[in-house]
C-alpha cells in the first residue's frame, strides 16, 4: 500500500514538472577558435505558478551563469544575475542585447552544426537539461 502511493505521487510531480516551464529554440553563437567565453540564448515559457531561476550547470565551460546587459551612462555592461524570477504564466525571452547564458572557460569551441547541452536549476521546477544548436554567426546576423 505504501509503494503504491508512492509511486502515485512520484508520477504526479513529474506531470507538475514538465507541464510548467519549457525551453524553445535554445541556441548559441559559434566561438572562434581560441574564444574562451560564449552565450546561449532561448525562449522560456512558464505557464505554471511563479518560479525562480537559481542556476546553470554545464560540461562545456568551466563556469556558467545567467547573465543579463544593464546601461550605466554610455556603457553598455553585463551583469551576473544569481536569482531570476519568472513570473506566474511569464514568458523570459534570453536573446543577444539581454539574457543570456554565460559560459566561461569553454573546454571546447562552440561549432556550428553542433549541439551542447546545459541544465537550468529552478527552485520549484528542478532541473530541466536544454540541448542548445550551435550556429554560424554569419548566416545568424542575415
Ligand atoms: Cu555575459
Amino acid at each position: 500500500m505504501k509503494i503504491v502511493s508512492a509511486v502515485c505521487l512520484c508520477l504526479m510531480s513529474v506531470f507538475a514538472v514538465a507541464a510548467e516551464i519549457s525551453i524553445e529554440n535554445a541556441w548559441a553563437r559559434a566561438t572562434p577558435p581560441g574564444a574562451r567565453t560564449g552565450a546561449a540564448y532561448f525562449a522560456l515559457r512558464n505557464t505554471g505558478e511563479a518560479d525562480r531561476l537559481v542556476g546553470v550547470k554545464s560540461t562545456v565551460a568551466e563556469k556558467s551563469e545567467v547573465h543579463t546587459h544593464i546601461a550605466e551612462g554610455s556603457m553598455i555592461r553585463m551583469q551576473h544575475l544569481p536569482q531570476l524570477e519568472v513570473a506566474a504564466g511569464g514568458d523570459v525571452e534570453f536573446a543577444p542585447g539581454g539574457l543570456h547564458i554565460m559560459l566561461m572557460g569553454l573546454h571546447v569551441p562552440l561549432r556550428a552544426g553542433d549541439k551542447f547541452t546545459f541544465t537550468l536549476v529552478f527552485e520549484k521546477a528542478g532541473e530541466i537539461e536544454v540541448t542548445v544548436d550551435i550556429v554560424d554567426a554569419r548566416k545568424e546576423a542575415s
